[in-house]
Formats: structure tokens, sequence, C-alpha cells
């Protein structure tokens, strides 16, 4: 008999959805910061066995009030994961629970197994574990309910073998080498974004998208140009730095990255380009990928 369905990751922002599917996929493929709203994109990381196929689906975090039309985007993401999943996680903190009652209403009204992951446990105490287990027993009483520390790996096989129970019988959907249904374009897009969000402040990290223009192969090296769009000429100031130091140092971190990531040498190009609006223009949010 071979299992295989389609898993999706879904909560509030930062709660560590990414890190747990990383962790399950035992790949970087989702990145991860300390800011919430890094991910912008549903993102499939795919785990094969012998009997079985698990296809996660990162999701953006849950967004309250989407005010740009980027936001609503990411929240249309959620009622597609809805739809298409065999199997739903809800993610959350113990001192950061999620309360959205029009989305655990719908869950409880739907057919899709549920399992309620709390995560951070290694911030938290015993007690305060115990009392939000016990209310997710009432909100959602078929749910199962996973305690767990996604980056400690803590309890992690608890949420794969409870994954495993519930998979329905069916054929692989994707073939068994395949890790995720995403480009490396986009991985090297995601890599510089990571390095924007960790290495400027304030608005500058949601003020910035990222663009691979060209990838070419030259023997054993890569070519690769990338454009970073910000909204305006001050941000493009700060995003080049004194001297350009800034943009530098995050060329080398995300070089270093891709490296490793494409088990090439890289020869990076990065451009920075004001595009006016760019959150809140369909055109311009299709060409970077929200258009699920
Ligand atoms: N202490 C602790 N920190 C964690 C744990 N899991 C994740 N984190 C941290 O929480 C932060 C957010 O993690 P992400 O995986 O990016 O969270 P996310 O839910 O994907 O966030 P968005 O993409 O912004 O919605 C990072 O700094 C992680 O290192 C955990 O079990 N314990
Ligand atoms: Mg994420």
């Amino acid at each position: 008999m071979h299992k295989a369905g389609f898993v999706n990751i879904i909560g509030y922002p930062n709660v560590g959805k990414s890190t747990l599917m990383n962790s399950m996929v035992g790949e970087k493929l989702s990145i991860i910061t300390s800011k919430a709203q890094t991910t912008r994109h549903r993102i499939m990381g795919i785990v094969n066995g012998d009997d079985f196929q698990i296809v996660y689906s990162d999701t953006p975090g849950i967004v309250k009030d989407p005010s740009y039309k980027m936001h609503q985007f990411m929240n249309q993401y959620i009622n597609t994961a809805l739809k298409d999943a065999d199997i739903l996680i809800l993610m959350t903190e113990p001192d950061y629970p999620f309360a959205d009652q029009e989305i655990i209403d719908k869950f409880n009204a739907s057919q899709v197994h549920v399992i309620i992951v709390i995560n951070k446990i290694d911030l938290s105490n015993q007690e305060a574990i115990m009392k939000e287990m016990e209310t997710w027993k009432v909100k959602m009483p078929k749910a199962d309910i996973i305690p767990i520390s996604a980056v400690n790996n803590f309890n992690i096989e608890k949420v794969f073998d409870t994954i495993i129970q519930y998979l329905p019988e069916h054929e692989a959907f994707y073939p068994k080498d395949e890790l995720t249904d995403k480009s490396t374009r986009f991985f090297i897009s995601e890599i510089l974004r990571e390095k924007i969000l960790l290495n400027y402040k304030k608005e500058i990290p949601y003020s910035a998208e990222v663009a691979v223009d060209q990838y070419k192969e030259e023997g054993n090296l890569v070519r690769i140009s990338t454009i970073i769009y910000v909204s305006r000429d001050s941000q493009k100031a700060i995003i080049l730095g004194h001297q350009g130091q800034a943009i530098k140092r995050i060329a080398t971190a995300a070089r270093l990255d891709i490296e490793e990531f494409i088990g090439k040498k890289v020869f990076l190009e990065i451009t920075v380009k004001v595009s006016k609006d760019w959150r809140d223009d369909e055109t311009t949010l299709k060409h970077f990928g929200y258009d699920q």
C-alpha cells in the first residue's frame, strides 16, 4: 500500500512554519528570519519514502487587516490551503495563541484532518503548555495536539507519525527524486531576500523585492544577475549604503549561500532599481510570482 497527500502548514507570521517544514524536509527550502512575514510565497517541500510521499506547503503567515494588495494575495493562500489539503497543520505558540475564530470554525466544519502544533515550547513552561493544550481540546475537539520545538527538533517525529497515520492511500503525486516545486531562480531570489531581511532595519526589508534577471552557466562558474526593486530613491540609497558597503556585505553573504546551494562558483551581480508602489500593482506582483 502506498500513501500520499498534501500537508499544508498555516498560522500567524513568525511562529516557525518555515522552520518546521525545513526540518521535516531536511533541506533549507524556506528562508527563516526573526522578522514577521518572512515567507511571501507558498513553497512546497516533498518528503519521499518507499511507501509514502508527503507534500508539504509552507505558507505566508496569516495577516489581519490586509492593507496592501500583496497581503491580500498572501491571505488567499490560506483559502487555497484549506481547499487542497489532506492534512492541515495549524501552528501556534503558547504565548501567541492562534485566535481567528472564523478560521477555526472553517476547520471544524471541514473534513480535513487538523494537527495543532504548539511550537517554541523551549521558550515556555510545562504549566503554560498544558493550559494551551487544554484550550485547544475545547476549541478543536477532533484535532491532534502536539507540542514541539522546531529549532531543537523536539517531538518532530510525533508530527511525522501523526501525518503518516492520516495520509490517504494514493500513488505518488510527484517523481520520487523531486524536492520542491520551485525553480533554482526562485531559491536564488529567496536567498538574496533573506540577506535583505537580515541586514536592513525598519521598512526596508518590506519595501524590497528581488528578481533574477540572468542565470548563465560557464563551465564551473555561474553568472547570475539580480535586481532588487524598492519603492523610493531614499530606500535605494539605504540598500546601497555608504560607498556601497551595505550592498557589498549582502552580496557576499548571498553569493556564499548560493554557491553552497548550487554547488558551483558564482559571480553575482546586483542592480538596485526604483519601482514605485510595486506592492499595489497587480502586473508587478504577477511578475514576482504572486498569482496563485
Ligand atoms: N525559540 C524558538 N524559536 C523558534 C522555534 N521555531 C522557530 N523559531 C524562530 O522563530 C522565528 C520565525 O521562524 P520562521 O520559521 O521564519 O517562522 P514562519 O512562521 O515561517 O514566519 P513567516 O514566514 O514570517 O510567517 C525564527 O527566528 C526562528 O528561528 C522554536 O521551536 N523555538
Ligand atoms: Mg515562513
